[in-house]
């Protein structure tokens, strides 16, 4: 199935919402010289139609386009990856202050990691303007340690009668806990040469 099967005439709303979030984070930096070098990437994504219908289903919502766009908030997905978790808090800090959507929830998975071992910040928000205005996105802030981490452990969703599933589980959570302890190992440390410079 393609996203214009799925989404429809909402299609271009979602597209243009993707594109306006992404310009937002570009712009982030520029009017921040400061923190210039805070993202060290954005990415964006569409959710696809197989991906939509399975979470659908999985939540027992009616599979159809308009419970996707009312009851499923991740259409728009849009990740940024930082440095470091200051700049983590410091990127939502700045998103929260804008015009262009209210944010509905924030999910902070790096004061509270999941059970195994997943640390981000989530923004669950709402678009005010622009054609997309009325539509949910998502934006997925973390650290590019966690980063590496998440892009390996999310493999594991699609596989199937995998050997030794609860020893690789237990080693990524093992991972997780190192990465988070090294991010605030890195956070110290930059702390310590910012008061030390001249
Ligand atoms: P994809 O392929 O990234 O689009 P749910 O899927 O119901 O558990 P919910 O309630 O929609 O999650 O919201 P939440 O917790 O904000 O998670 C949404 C997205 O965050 C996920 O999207 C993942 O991208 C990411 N995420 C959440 N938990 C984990 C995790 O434990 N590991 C990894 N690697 N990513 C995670 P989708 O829909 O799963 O898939």
């Amino acid at each position: 199935m393609t996203y214009e099967d799925f989404y429809g005439p909402a299609l271009t709303g979602l597209t243009k919402t993707k594109q306006q979030i992404c310009d937002l984070i570009s712009l982030y930096s520029s009017e921040n010289p400061d923190h210039a070098k805070s993202v060290i990437y954005c990415c964006s994504r569409l959710k696809t139609p197989e991906s939509m219908i399975q979470k659908l289903k999985k939540r027992g919502l009616p599979v159809n386009k308009q419970a996707a766009l009312s009851q499923v908030y991740d259409a728009v997905g849009i990740r940024v990856v930082c440095s470091f978790a200051e700049d983590v808090y410091q990127i939502a800090a700045w998103l929260k202050n804008r015009a262009e959507f209210r944010i509905l929830e924030e999910k902070d998975y790096i004061a509270y990691p999941k059970p195994n071992g997943y640390r981000s910040l989530h923004l669950l928000l709402q678009m005010t303007e622009g054609e997309g205005s009325g539509l949910f996105a998502e934006i997925q802030i973390r650290t590019i340690a966690i980063d590496f981490w998440a892009a390996l452990e999310h493999q594991l969703k699609y596989k199937k009668n995998l050997p030794h599933e609860a020893m690789i589980r237990e080693e990524l959570k093992r991972c997780a806990d190192e990465i988070a302890s090294v991010d605030l190992s890195m956070q110290t440390i930059r702390d310590i040469l910012r008061e030390s410079s001249p």
